[in-house]
């Protein structure tokens, strides 16, 4: 964070996961695991919790999306201690919304999932579960609400999750619990023969998925804190790489710039015959120089020549010898008024420009893939590159920048 060279808008996006390494990194220290109740809306993620901390911690409704946040309860239960039991707001059938993106946050961050459900997988489930599984996370599959089935169904739901998570989740890793059994109607009868009729909540039954979590903490309760630490560390160095980059890019794009108008405005005012604005795009080797520094991979003045010639050679190939006329007519067909000395100076400033222009790009993807041309080689990165750029608004910025420079100078 107090890193000089990475760009201010780089560190500042970079705050908040800043903030979460460090709370991992205290995590870790302290040998605390995470365990977070993933799934549905309603399927019983905060009845589950509460029947394994043993207390009415979590607010459930039989209205779908009572959790509204995550939150977190020490886990008591467990002898060696650390352990954390979070809840998270259930995933929605309907479009998934902010909640739901940060149910997968959390379930991604945590040491091990409970994905609960509540019978057969959904659409929804089986497409979070894959998210889950593709982030690495170890899950326990945990099939809640069995005491609505008779024990035939109950096997037979089974079986079907067994099946459609094969490959993807162990098969002693799914349990059948029941967090918070629905009420049921007693009737006494009294000494005198009077009826009542109350209502009587069973007790939970989640011995099943004690025990598993017991023997998973139990075994390997270390390894999951660790692989989760080092998944969330991998994950992280991509994304501050991807941003830097980005950040380089766009410093990138104003260097470039700068160099383009330079050399423009120079040939502007001495136009040279068009047939030497390649051998001229040499001279750009000073702008590759100063962006392989950008990209912290320096470049020496004649490698930068070097460079510079590769890619004016593949221009050359690829754009065909009359490539000059053309663009000079182009740049032309964008000027208004006759063919006066300073018209024909600013269209030939413009293909210097231009040429300068992709040299600039091609040196920068050269640069940003590790001072490489990649499998393709230069001829197709060039090629790409010519491709993409839309020539005439290339141009015509270039004539606004060239002629907004000659009234200033
Ligand atoms: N029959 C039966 N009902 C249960 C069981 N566990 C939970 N329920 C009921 O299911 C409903 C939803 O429970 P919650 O714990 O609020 O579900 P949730 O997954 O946290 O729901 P959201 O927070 O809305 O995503 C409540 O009415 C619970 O009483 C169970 O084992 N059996
Ligand atoms: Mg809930």
């Amino acid at each position: 964070m107090d890193d000089p060279r990475i760009p201010p808008e780089v560190r500042e996006s970079l705050a908040e996961d800043y903030r979460q390494v460090e709370a991992m990194l205290e995590k870790l220290e302290q040998g605390a695991l995470h365990v977070a109740a993933f799934g549905r809306v309603s399927v019983g993620k905060s009845a589950l919790l509460n029947a394994l901390l043993g207390e009415d911690r979590f607010s459930t409704s039989p209205l779908h999306g009572e959790t509204r946040a995550s939150a977190m309860g020490r886990w008591e239960a467990y002898p060696a201690g650390g352990v954390y039991l979070i809840d998270t707001p259930g995933l929605n059938e309907v479009a998934g919304d902010e909640r739901e993106r940060l149910a997968h946050e959390v379930a991604t961050r945590s040491d091990l999932v409970l994905f609960v459900v509540d019978g057969d997988l959904t659409e929804t489930e089986i497409r979070a579960l894959r998210i889950l599984v593709r982030a690495q996370r170890p899950i326990i599959l945990v099939f809640n609400k069995i005491d609505r089935y008779t024990r035939p169904e109950r096997e037979q739901l089974l079986a079907s999750l067994t099946l459609h998570t094969h490959g993807y989740i162990d098969a002693a890793n799914i349990v059948c619990v029941s967090a918070r059994p629905a009420e049921q109607s007693v009737i006494q009868v009294d000494a005198a023969g009077r009826e009542t009729e109350t209502l009587r909540r069973s007790e939970p039954d989640m011995a099943a998925l004690r025990q598993r979590l017991w023997e998973l903490l139990e075994a390997e309760g270390e390894t999951l804190a660790a692989l989760n630490a080092s998944l969330f560390a991998g994950d992280l160095a991509d994304k501050v790489g991807q941003r830097i980059l980005k950040a380089k890019r766009k410093l990138g794009v104003r260097l470039i710039r700068t160099y383009c108008i330079t050399k423009g405005v120079s040939v502007a005012l001495n136009p040279i015959p068009i047939a030497d604005l390649l051998a001229a795009a040499a001279v750009d080797a000073g702008m590759v120089v100063h962006l392989s520094k950008l990209y912290g991979l320096p470049l020496s003045k004649a490698e930068a020549g070097t460079l510079v010639k590769t890619i004016a050679t593949q221009m050359a190939l690829l754009m065909g010898t009359v490539w000059g006329i053309h663009l000079l007519s182009s740049a032309l067909k964008l000027g208004t008024g006759g063919l006066s000395t300073l018209v024909t100076g600013t269209a030939q400033g413009a293909v210097a420009y231009y040429a300068t222009y992709v040299v600039g790009q091609a040196a920068e993807t050269y640069l940003a893939q590790g001072k490489s041309w990649g499998e393709a080689g230069p001829k197709l990165v060039i090629r790409d590159i010519l491709d993409g750029i839309d020539r005439d608004s290339i141009l015509a910025q270039a004539k606004s920048d060239i002629a907004g420079r000659l009234k200033s100078a």
